[in-house]
């Protein structure tokens, strides 16, 4: 018999296809009161695939799920103590998208330097035809500072590297082989860096990471690049920090609210907004759906999925 498996949200209409295939698959979305569903029916799952949420309420109301399989590596809205408290565990999408999301956070690097959205809009508004493009900011040969050197983090510093870029990043703790400079204060890497460029996880423990001071610290040549969590920046801060000129601009991928985007930033020219899609090709997303249905089809065949969270 196939294990019974609850879908939290929309999935790729791919890996929805092979879930359905492989195991007893329902779409909570389908029902039109779906506490009163899982309520009623929660009882006869196995296992939860999730667009990237699972709260304890959720966990409790699904008293034999042992197994969580999330689409994504970021897992701030899964209560990962919750989960493992009740025995659960919980698979995620790590590495499979480390080169998509450093290959768009380099890119909002250059973006926001060399105007290339603002220099577009220009030209295609007809101005070419008044005068040039402003003058723009070099990107080769900067001080990136990395907030977060983790898979991702190391896969965006072998991007700069190409650039020539000099490098240096703050975690909690320093990582033995990084091969770069670890800076201890995040105040003192933002004073240094021409790019702060942040990739840490979201969640309460780096809610606002990067507040007023931080980005005062960045100063009025510096830019901040956010592919993170829009939860690690204190938006409304960096909105005031953006209007003041206090920075030079700000590349995000990623937002408090998504998806709504604070007006102020709508109509900012040093400022590259994209639709967190980091992860957002092809082969990656493929890539993705495809670790959440090994997750699942691993636990169910060994008792282990093969991306395991053991913390938040
Ligand atoms: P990872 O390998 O776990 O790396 C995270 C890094 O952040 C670690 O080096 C960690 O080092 C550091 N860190 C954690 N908390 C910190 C804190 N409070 N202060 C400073 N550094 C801290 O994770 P990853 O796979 O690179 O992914 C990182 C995050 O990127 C994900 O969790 C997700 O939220 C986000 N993401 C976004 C997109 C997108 O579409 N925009 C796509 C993928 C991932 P220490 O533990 O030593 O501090
Ligand atoms: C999203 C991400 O999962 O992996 C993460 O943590 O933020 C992204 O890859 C993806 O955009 C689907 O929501």
């Amino acid at each position: 018999m196939k294990p019974r498996i609850l879908q939290y949200g929309r999935l790729m209409p791919s890996l929805e296809k092979q879930l359905v295939e492989h195991f007893d698959v329902h779409r909570l979305i389908d029902e039109a009161d779906p506490q009163a569903y899982v309520a009623a029916h929660g009882a006869e799952f196995k296992g939860l695939a999730t667009a990237g949420f699972a709260d304890v309420a959720l966990m409790d109301a699904l008293p034999n799920v042992r197994v969580i399989s999330s689409f994504g590596v970021g897992v701030d809205r899964i209560d990962i103590a919750g989960a493992l408290k009740r025995g659960i565990q919980v698979g995620n999408t790590p590495d499979v998208l480390n080169d998509c999301v450093a290959d768009l956070a380099m890119g909002l690097v250059i973006d926001v330097s060399r105007g290339m959205g603002a220099a577009e809009r220009h030209l295609r508004r007809g101005d070419w035809i008044n005068g040039p493009y402003l003058l723009t900011r070099r990107v080769s040969g900067k001080r990136m500072g990395i907030v977060g050197l983790g898979r991702i983090g190391r896969t965006i510093a072998r991007r700069a590297s190409g650039f020539d870029m000099e490098m240096a990043y703050h975690n909690r703790r320093p990582v033995a082989d990084a091969g770069m400079r670890y800076e201890p204060s995040l105040h003192e890497l933002a004073r240094w860096a021409d790019y702060l460029v942040v990739i840490v996880p979201g969640g309460d423990s780096t809610r606002h990471l990067i507040d007023a001071s931080v980005l005062d610290a960045l100063g009025p040549d510096g830019y901040l690049v956010n592919v993170a969590r829009g939860t690690v920046v204190d938006e409304p801060a960096l909105v005031r920090a953006l209007t003041e000129k206090r920075i030079a601009g700000a590349a995000l991928d990623v937002f408090y609210n998504e998806p709504h985007v604070p007006a102020e930033l709508m109509v900012m020219e040093n400022v590259v907004l994209m639709p967190h899609i980091a992860s957002g090709t092809v082969e990656t997303r493929a890539a993705m759906a495809q670790r959440v249905f090994d997750n699942l089809q691993s636990f169910f065949a060994t008792g282990q999925v093969v991306s395991p969270v053991t913390q938040q």
